[in-house]
């Protein structure tokens, strides 16, 4: 008989892990994030096995797929590189007309958005904080808390990741600690 526990998933809702199911998990460490942060220098004086951040990603049918959707938690470490709170990779959207929902769970954070034309702006990423992220958009999220930042994460399986764009070209804006306050910094 079909109890319905089978295959439970679940979010554990205090932490965002994400439980009971496959995951692909992938971990992201200061070694993995060269060319992302704009101090290298204090980037290479670090424990570069440090983990910065990691995500759990559910695909329940094959990437590239049309019509279904994936799911991530990602956990963000607290931490700095220089003046920059640690963060991921950031990316557009391989098919720049696909869009994504974030969803806060736990810690505080920035959600870094930048339009085609270069034009970036962040939103405070915090629990319960929903975040539509329109088409066209990358997307990346810092952790300017003092502990783990968790958020989930829906979006369609045939969007596709382009990391490459934001690494020739980052992001138009850094978001840096300038005395204190998250200050998204125009690059020179
Ligand atoms: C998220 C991100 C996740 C890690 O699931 O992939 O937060 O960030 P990077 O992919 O930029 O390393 C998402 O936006 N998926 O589309
Ligand atoms: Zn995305």
């Amino acid at each position: 008989m079909d109890t319905g526990t089978k295959n439970k998933i679940t979010v554990d809702l205090s932490t965002g892990e994400l439980l009971g199911s496959p995951v692909q998990n992938t971990v992201r460490t200061l070694r993995d994030l060269q060319g992302i942060f704009r101090d290298e220098t204090a980037r290479l004086a670090m424990d570069l096995d440090q983990t910065v951040y990691s995500v759990q990603v559910l695909m329940p049918v094959p990437e590239g797929s049309r019509g279904g959707l994936f799911w991530g938690n990602t956990f963000i470490q607290p931490g700095t590189v220089g003046d920059e709170y640690f963060m991921t990779k950031g990316h557009f959207h391989a098919d720049r007309s696909r869009s994504e929902y974030y969803l806060g769970l736990a810690g505080k954070g920035a959600l870094i958005l930048m339009d085609e034309n270069r034009r970036t702006r962040f939103e405070i990423l915090e629990r319960g904080s929903l975040h539509y992220i329109p088409p066209h958009t990358a997307h990346r999220v810092a952790n300017i808390g003092a502990s783990v930042l968790s958020f989930l994460a829906c979006w369609p399986s045939d969007a596709g990741h382009d990391y490459q764009a934001i690494a020739a070209e980052g992001f138009s804006a850094r978001l840096r600690n300038v005395n204190g306050a998250p200050t998204l910094v125009e690059e020179a």
